[in-house]
């Protein structure tokens, strides 16, 4: 094949026009991000957030961007809800073609210290909420012969620090969720994969880049790119495995870190 052929076979393969994707917890942060990205390769754009305020904040955001998506509120951890809200999507939508888990909390508290009912909260929206959304959708995927699955992990589904147990608790089982997931309706052609993004400037770490915290200077030391990510570092590896240029790509984690884990560290 000639460049130019391939040129255009490489951009079919990463097309969405006429896919509805729905990201979870997406009016600002790495959702908002992911989703500009799949609507900029032609994806219908769903979104839910917990309250009304942050939809229409969501809305507005879309907007500004040219995108026309459609917001709800729906709490991701809630199962009832989360059926009626997927089933209002399929009828004023479409069927969900792509979801992304993207929603999610972390609780920064010494372990020691940390209440079994804080620890539980991690865990049920950072990993039985994926499984409740996953359940929620997948049933229509297999009937339109397929779908992809898109799970935010993290560095703490491999690896530990202080006060974050249960985050990497959960983001751990996330990587596992993933794994089961492909492994179970892999044969339906659904490809289940996460996005481990590193360390990303989003409002989520804003308490760990305030001047002269020491978390900043350890991570910028850390990491080989020697920079903190972006939003926009996540955007390729998300169209990746949302589109046809991943349709045998299934159960991976894509470590999206600028090289954290790959680095044993600077010497002192
Ligand atoms: P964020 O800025 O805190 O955004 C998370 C979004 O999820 C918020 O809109 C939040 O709403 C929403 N949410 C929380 N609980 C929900 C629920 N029960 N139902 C529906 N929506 C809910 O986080 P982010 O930094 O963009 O992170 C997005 C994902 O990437 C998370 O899963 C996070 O763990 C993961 N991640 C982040 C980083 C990073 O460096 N930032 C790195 C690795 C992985 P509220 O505004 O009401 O809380
Ligand atoms: C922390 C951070 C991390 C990141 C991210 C790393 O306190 O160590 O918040 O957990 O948000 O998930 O990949």
């Amino acid at each position: 094949m000639k460049g130019r052929e391939w040129w255009f076979m490489g951009n079919a393969l990463f097309d969405l026009n006429g896919k509805v994707a729905l990201v979870t917890g997406a009016s600002y942060g790495i959702g908002f991000a992911i989703a500009e990205a799949l609507a900029g390769a032609g994806a219908r754009i769903v979104f839910n957030d917990l309250n009304g305020e942050l939809v229409e904040k969501g809305l507005a955001a879309y907007k500004g961007a040219g995108i026309n998506a459609a917001g709800y509120v729906c709490d991701v951890t809630d199962e009832t809800a989360v059926a009626v809200f997927v089933k209002r999507v399929e009828t004023e939508v479409g069927v969900i073609d792509i979801l992304v888990n993207n929603a999610g909390i972390i609780k920064r508290i010494p372990m020691t210290e940390m209440s079994a009912a804080d620890f539980r909260q991690v865990i049920d929206v950072d990993l039985s909420a994926p499984f409740i959304m996953a359940k929620a959708v997948i049933p229509a995927m297999i009937k339109k012969g397929g779908g992809k699955i898109i799970n935010i992990c993290s560095l703490m589904s491999e690896l530990g620090r202080e006060t974050v147990s249960a985050y990497a608790a959960a983001k751990g089982g996330l990587k596992m969720l993933t794994k089961n997931i492909a492994s179970e309706y892999g044969e339906f052609n659904i490809q289940c994969n996460g996005i481990g993004p590193g360390y990303i400037e989003t409002p989520q770490t804003a308490p760990l880049r305030t001047p002269g915290h020491p978390f900043n200077k350890f991570i910028l030391s850390k990491t080989p790119a020697a920079r903190w990510g972006t939003t926009d570092d996540l955007k390729g590896p998300a169209v990746f495995l949302a589109s046809d240029a991943s349709n045998f790509v299934n159960g991976h984690i894509l470590y999206v870190d600028g090289g954290i884990l790959a680095y044993l560290g600077k010497q002192p």
